[in-house]
């Protein structure tokens, strides 16, 4: 291989890694129903440890911010990040999945 073509190979599969590291932090769902008046986004997810979530669910978070919502819809497939705030899940970060 030459040289040059190496180090491309080498810098795809540097920045491959990186995107995969950077996904797995966010967990996979899917919206069922948004409330954005109240803040509330109904969510069907997969198992997230990180939550002590073991199993799939749909359940209702709190958002952090009502305007979090504004480019999320019923159906969507996205990706989120959520923690517990005063005992109630709270959604910290959400984006549509491409
Ligand atoms: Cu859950």
């Amino acid at each position: 291989m030459r040289p040059i073509l190496r180090l491309v190979f080498a810098l795809a599969l540097f920045i491959g890694s990186q995107s995969a590291v950077a996904q797995s932090d966010l967990i996979d769902g899917q919206v069922m129903k948004v409330d954005q008046s109240a803040g509330k986004i109904t969510i069907k997810h997969g198992p997230a440890k990180r939550l002590g979530m073991e199993s799939s669910m749909t359940m209702v978070y709190k958002v952090q911010d009502p305007a979090m919502l504004k480019a999320i819809k019923a159906g969507n497939k996205i990706k989120f990040d959520a923690e517990q705030v005063n005992g109630q899940y709270t959604v910290t970060k959400i984006e549509n999945a491409r």
